[in-house]
């Protein structure tokens, strides 16, 4: 795969591809980075990140995690202690679930975000953008349903660190795009340069394949999960036999939520999927791509209930390390 491809593998959307292959034509020592909000336990969407960032590690970039502890507290996650302790127990995590700690630089917000060059500078982005576009930044961010002042904040701050930071790409989840367009709006009225961006798709919400996974509201898959708890939460998920299904009884899209975490989980991280079954059954089926095993999905040469149990165990091998890490956490 040459190294565009490889950058921009999986990705849903990426700002702008020109500035991309620009990147792609010598990745070595580029700076990519992502910033997390700490919390207690890594789930589903920041590994979904992580792939992205092993990747690119792969491509030769550097990578730069940010451990966003001030946009934790602004975004209402806890006290500023809490938050903090949280931060080197997910710093843990990452490393265990496969973030080469030699190629990664784990940054804490707090160590740069409270300088006075910084606050005069943020201050100077302030003045520029209106309220309205602040908040609408961060409608798939916040917590809580009204936007406080400290959110209208945070958006801000996440277009400078980009600056402070030196990054030539920004990763983040979809949702994370309009604070991204925000950036690119707002950083050259301070003379900074625009950012280049890549998003991660989103999954869909596991039960129904409605809308979008998320840890708050929903079943997510969590780094604490056990074998057993994966299993269940995979036999319940929505996998109709299609990759394109049918809009649900109200109209509303739905997505195959079981195929997509083969696509931006298992495929990315293991190359290649063995699914067992009993020789009566037609015996093991083995895919090298995500579109062999999609396309046996569609025709029904591969059943859901079998495609499930091997999602199961493929995602049990990539928590296990984490969960055996957060068990020590806890000792
Ligand atoms: C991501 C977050 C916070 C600050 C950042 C600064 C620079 C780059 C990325 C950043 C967290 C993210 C979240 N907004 O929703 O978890």
């Amino acid at each position: 795969m040459d190294a565009y491809d490889l950058i921009t593998r999986n990705a849903a959307e990426v700002v702008t591809e020109d500035e991309v292959r620009s990147l792609a034509e010598d990745p070595d020592g580029k700076r990519a980075y992502v910033g997390y909000e700490p919390s207690g336990v890594l789930h589903i969407g920041h590994m979904l990140t992580a792939n992205k960032l092993i990747e690119l590690q792969e491509a030769g970039f550097e990578i730069v995690v940010l451990l966003a502890d001030v946009h934790a507290y602004l975004n209402g996650k806890g006290t500023f202690e809490e938050i903090r302790e949280t931060a080197d127990r997910m710093r843990e995590q990452f490393v265990a679930y496969g973030l080469e700690e030699s190629d990664t630089e784990f940054v804490l917000g707090s160590e740069f975000q409270l300088d006075e060059e910084y606050t005069l500078d943020l201050h100077a982005l302030e003045l520029e953008t209106n309220l309205s576009r602040a908040e609408r930044a961060m409608a798939e961010i916040q917590s809580g349903d009204t936007a406080t002042v400290a959110q209208a904040v945070y958006p801000l701050m996440q277009a400078l660190d980009i600056v402070y930071l030196d990054v030539d790409l920004a990763i983040g989840g979809m949702e994370q795009r309009k604070v991204h367009m925000l950036a690119r709006d707002t950083l050259p009225s301070i003379g900074a340069d625009a950012p280049t961006c890549l998003h991660t798709p989103l999954i869909a919400d596991l039960s129904t394949g409605v809308g979008k996974m998320s840890s708050s509201a929903g079943v997510s898959i969590s780094m604490e999960d056990s074998e057993e708890e994966l299993r269940e939460k995979v036999n319940k998920a929505y996998c109709p036999p299609s990759r394109d299904p049918e809009p649900d009884a109200d109209g509303e899209d739905r997505d195959n939520p079981v195929l997509q975490i083969f696509e931006y989980h298992v495929f990315p991280r293991f190359g290649e999927v063995v699914v067992e079954r009993p020789e009566q059954y037609g015996g093991d089926l083995e895919y090298d791509d995500y579109e062999s095993l999609a396309s046996d999905l569609d025709s029904g040469e591969l059943h859901p209930a079998d495609a499930k149990g091997a999602l199961a165990e493929y995602l049990n091998e990539l928590v296990a390390p984490g969960r055996e890490k957060i068990r020590q956490q806890r000792s």
